[in-house]
This record gives C-alpha cells, structure tokens and sequence, in this order.
C-alpha cells in the first residue's frame, strides 16, 4: 500500500469490493511499470507497437466499432436536485444512478486486474492543481492517463496522508455494451463514475469529467473558473509575450491555434503553446486573470494533421504516442489519417480491423479518431507550461463554425457584453461527439456537454468573476469558418489566423481603433494585415460584414435557448439580448 490515507483506502475497498478484480495493482508512475504494462498489452494483442526507428515509443490501439466519440446522450450530473444540473444536462437522483451503477459494477473486474491510478491536474505544489484517483480495468487507460496527467507516487504525495479532497474516478470497460454506457459525474461527492466505454474522453476521467465538469463546479464554489480553452503566448518582434484564451468546441480547431506557424510575412512572431484543451483560471491579487493547463499531453484530432496544417502537433506524435482509430500500415509498422503527409499506404488496415487501399470507398481513419502525445515534445512548448502560478491573461477569444452569421472577428464592447456573446455562442456539430454532424447548435463557451452545474448560474458565475478583477482581458470572438457562396471558406486558416491575433493583441494594447456595431468592435479595413494573402477587399470587406437580418433571426434563437434556464438566467443576459435587437433594429 503506497499510502495511509484512511480517505483513498477507504475508496480503494470499497471499490475492490463491489468490481472484484482478481488482482489489483497500484500504478507507482514510473518508467519500468509503464513499459512491462505496456508489453503486456502488446503481447495481449490489445496494443501494437509501431516502428521503433520512424516512431520510437509509440503504439496503436483500436477501440470497439460502437464506442469512438464521447457520448453526450449517456452522460450525466448527477446532482441532488435536477434544477442544480440545469436545463442542458441529463439528469438522475444520485440514489437512482449509484443504484444502477452498482448492479454494472458488481464483479465488473471478476477475472482481470483493476490498476489504481493517483494523479495530478496541474503541477505538483501548484495552488491551482487537483488530484484524482482512477481505477480502470483498462492499461490503455492507464497508459493514456500516464500522457495526458502526472501520475503515480506524486500525486500520493500532493495528497498527503490525511486529506479527503481528492476525485474518485471508477472507470470500467465492463462489457462495452453501448445500451449501458454511462458517464456519470456527482459533483457534491467529489466522484466519477464510467462503464462500457474505452474511448478518449469518455474513461480518460482526469480529463473532461474531472478537469471541465468536476472542476467547473468546484469553481463556482471555490471562485475560479473551469474552461473548454486554449492557452496559448504571441511573443511580437521586440520579444514581448502576451497571453491569449481561447473557447472553441470540440473539433473547432483549438490545437491548431495553440500550436501556431506564423505565416512567412510574420516570421518574427512567435506562438508559445500554453495549453491546446482546458484552462483553469483564477483571479490574481494583481487584478489580472491568471491562466493554467492542468493537462500534461494532447488528447488531439488526428485527420488534417500534417506539415503544412499543424507541423507542431505532428512534431510531438514523433515519439512516446498512443494513435487510436487511425490508419495502421503493416508494411513498416506506421500510421496514417486522412490529410496527413505522403500518399496514403497501398495496402492498410483501417480503423475498423479492415484491409483498406487508397480506392476504398470509406476513410482509413475515423474522422474522431486521435493521438495522445507528451506535452514536452512539443518544439513550442511555453516556457511557462509547468509554472505552479500560470500566466496573465490579456484576451479571451470565443469562436465557432459558422458559414454565415459571424465575422471573422469582433470584440465585446465590455466585460458583461463578453460574457454574453461566450453565453450566445454557436457552432456546427463535429465528430468529436457521437450524433449527426454539421449541424448548428448554440454551445455557450464550448462547455454546453462540459459544464458541471445549471449553465444559468454559470453565466451568473461569469458575470461576478469580472466584477472581481480590476483588469479583466478583453473578450473577443472570431470564426475561421464563414463560407462564400459556393461553400468555399472565406479564410484561409490556420497560420494566418495569426493576422486576427495580431489585432486582437493590438486591442488590448489600445494601439488601434475599432468601429462601433450593432453586435461588437470590428477591425478598421487596414487594420488586419492581409499582405500576402489572396484576398480581395470585397471578400475582406464580406469576412466583416454583418447581416443585421441574420443577426435577428439568430437572436431568435438565442432567446430561445435562453428561455429554458427560467429564473436562473441572470437579468444581465437578458438585458444583454434586448440591448442586442434594439442595435440590430436601428
Ligand atoms: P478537440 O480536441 O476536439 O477539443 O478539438 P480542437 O478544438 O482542438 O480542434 P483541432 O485544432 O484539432 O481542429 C479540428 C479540425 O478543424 C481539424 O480537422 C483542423 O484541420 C480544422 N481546423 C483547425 N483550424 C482551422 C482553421 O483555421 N481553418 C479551417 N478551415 N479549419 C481548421
Ligand atoms: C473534445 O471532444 O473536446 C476532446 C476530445 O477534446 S475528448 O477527450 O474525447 O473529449
Ligand atoms: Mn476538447
């Protein structure tokens, strides 16, 4: 037993006696554990390792064909009253979910082994971090977890022996039976419960459960914010660095920001990855909102990585990676996705345990499927990934997919106007979630299937946590995916959104001015640097241009959305709405 902590022994008995694992192993974190756990499950067939020359360290692994993408409709909060999970989440009586659960779990682990995983959510001896404790039947989850979170002694050690305030994660593969698949978050008790999935963020319980859902409670309660964010540095020519947030949904293109190649014309900016999923925030007593990832690794969406989109991201997969449900080739033990670089493989198999060849009809890898890669293979790794303190916000940025209705960028004309465009957010659904694809949904602050409490009083949340700071960042939203006519996308993306950025920051420096509208602060016609770009004025002047007759329609549905949270909308948004169309009317 590598702890006394009454609280942690009491958990593990507890869950060794209902799972009944014929062993049970505790994951002390370090490299030779790790190697024979993954060896075991190479042997086992349950891993494959790939080319040590071309990927040294690194294995594949393929999920169940039912279980690829969280699953929102099996998610849960579980508070004690459905008005405190709020309108947006599923909800059942704790009493009535624990009971459910047990009958899954009961002898769950009869036959295998149950690792017992202790980790950290941020760095050790950081006011900012958290620890969990997982038990899984999974080694790829204990692998994975190894990647994306500090695991093992340390995290017995940040807990000490005497504290209860730690997360208790219970995962199960179980029998991956879909119909029963569950992934259950008690916020008040501090637990997580998963069974029948062993995909990504449905078992890697440190993070969305933990990280976003756990933690956006314990921060409303604890007065810090729990973020769906990118954090990310833009150091300018003369070497100084601001700091930037960022909230976009699943599969919107977070990572790719985060890791950002200026294009030539800029060279002499540099972009400094923070974090590429979640930030924690709190307030600092200088005033500022101070910013970490309490993540270790990149849980990143594989199709469309490549040289020219995300050389960065592509760079940390190089070594120590875990890909899931992409393209494996047999003939040099390596690995390719759609979009990636080089022709595709002759002869493969895809995701599915199928022979594929580049005339297949379907892809080689699933449109969600991932790599999980150490956050210090990273070439742009920040200096500042691993400081207990953080860095100091300057902007936060919300953004989604939108063909039409959004600018490229705009800017809140306050702080409480900026929490009402991150509540009023929109996007198109991505592969990153089970169910259809394309389709608009209004996702507020990209924490629609993340936030662990009512979504009305996380506005509220929000709106006090501005009040707080003397020197609250800008807020700011933008979209890189408005669409001409012929469905074309308007921007060209990826390094040059670097010329938004390079706004954004002159914003917050009161270095430009803006142009007053009825939705926010536009760019001034020279102010964004296009130089290079194929880009006319009338499709710049069409990238900024905004529909007040769209805007009506869309506000239609932002007041529809709104009206689900009753009383729990705070009056601010909706003051915020009537402020909206009242503009949008003149
Ligand atoms: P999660 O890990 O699911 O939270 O996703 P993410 O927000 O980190 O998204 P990611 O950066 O992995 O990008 C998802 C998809 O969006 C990829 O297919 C990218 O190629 C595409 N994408 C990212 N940035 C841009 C952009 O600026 N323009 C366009 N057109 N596509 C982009
Ligand atoms: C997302 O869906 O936003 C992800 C992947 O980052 S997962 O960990 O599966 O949630
Ligand atoms: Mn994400």
């Amino acid at each position: 037993m590598p702890t006394n902590n009454p609280y942690v022994l009491k958990f593990i008995k507890e869950a060794t006696d209902l799972l009944n694992p014929d062993n049970v192993v505790w994951i002390d974190g370090s490299k030779a554990q790790l190697k024979s756990l993954a060896d075991d499950a190479v042997a086992d067939g349950e891993l494959i390792e790939l080319n040590a020359e071309k990927l040294p360290g690194c294995y594949y692994y393929r999920t169940a064909l039912n279980d690829v993408a969280r699953v929102e409709d099996r998610t849960f909060i579980c508070t004690p009253t459905k008005d405190e999970a709020g309108p947006t989440n599923n909800w059942l009586a704790p009493d009535e979910m624990y009971a459910r659960l047990k009958a899954l779990y009961n002898g769950a682990m009869k036959g295998r082994t149950m690792y017992i995983v202790p980790f950290i959510m941020g760095v050790k001896g950081s006011s900012f971090s958290k620890v969990g404790i997982e038990v899984t039947d999974s080694r790829y989850v204990v692998l994975n977890m190894n990647i994306m979170t500090r695991i093992g002694d340390q995290a017995l050690e940040q807990l000490g022996e005497e504290s209860d305030d730690f997360t208790k994660c219970w995962h199960s593969v179980a029998e991956l039976n879909a119909d029963e698949r569950y992934i259950t978050h008690f916020p008040q008790d501090n637990t997580i419960m998963s069974i029948n999935s062993g995909y990504g963020g449905n078992v890697l319980l440190g993070k969305k459960c933990l990280a976003l859902r756990i933690a956006s409670y314990l921060g409303k309660t604890e007065g810090w914010l729990a973020e769906h964010m990118l954090i990310l540095g833009l150091q300018n020519p003369k070497g100084d660095i601001k700091y930037i947030a960022a909230a976009f949904p699943s599969a919107c293109g977070k990572t790719n920001l985060a890791m950002l190649i200026p294009p030539k014309i800029l060279q002499d900016y540099k972009v400094w990855t923070v974090g590429d999923d979640i930030a924690w925030i709190r307030p600092g007593s200088d005033g500022r909102l101070w910013a970490v990832n309490p993540e270790n690794g990149f849980f990143g969406v594989a199709p469309f990585t490549s040289t020219k989109t995300n050389p960065n991201a592509l760079e940390s997969t190089k070594r120590d990676t875990i890909f899931t449900n992409v393209l494996f080739n047999p003939e040099d033990n390596t690995v390719w996705w759609e979009g990636a670089d080089g022709e595709p493989p002759a002869n493969a198999i895809d995701w599915r345990g199928n022979e594929w060849h580049p005339d297949s009809s379907t892809p080689g890898a699933h449109p969600n499927s991932r790599f999980t890669a150490p956050a210090k293979n990273c070439p742009c790794i920040s200096p500042e990934f691993e400081n207990p303190a953080g860095v100091p916000l300057s902007a936060i940025v919300f953004g989604g997919r939108r063909a039409k209705t959004a600018p490229l960028v705009y800017e809140a004309f306050d702080w409480n106007h900026g929490v009402f465009i991150g509540s009023s957010m929109a996007s198109e659904t991505t592969a990153a979630a089970a169910g259809a694809v394309g389709v608009v949904r209004r996702d507020p602050f990209a924490m629609l299937p993340f936030c662990g409490y009512n979504m009305g009083e996380y506005f509220a949340h929000w709106l006090e946590t501005g009040k707080k700071v003397a020197n609250p960042p800008k807020i700011f939203h933008v979209n890189w995916f408005k669409k001409d006519d012929n469905g074309k996308f308007l921007w060209p993306g990826f390094g040059d959104n670097l010329r938004v950025l390079n706004w954004i920051v002159s914003r917050t420096n009161n270095e430009v001015e803006a142009d007053a509208s009825a939705i926010g602060l536009l760019p001034k016609a020279d102010d964004i640097n296009i130089d290079g770009l194929d880009i006319t004025d009338g499709q710049m002047a069409e990238l900024l241009k905004v529909d007040s007759s769209l805007w009506l329609e869309d506000l239609k549905g932002i007041r529809e959305f709104m009206s689900r949270f009753g009383e729990h909308l705070p009056l601010e948004i909706a003051k915020q709405m009537d402020e909206l169309e009242s503009r949008l009317n003149k």
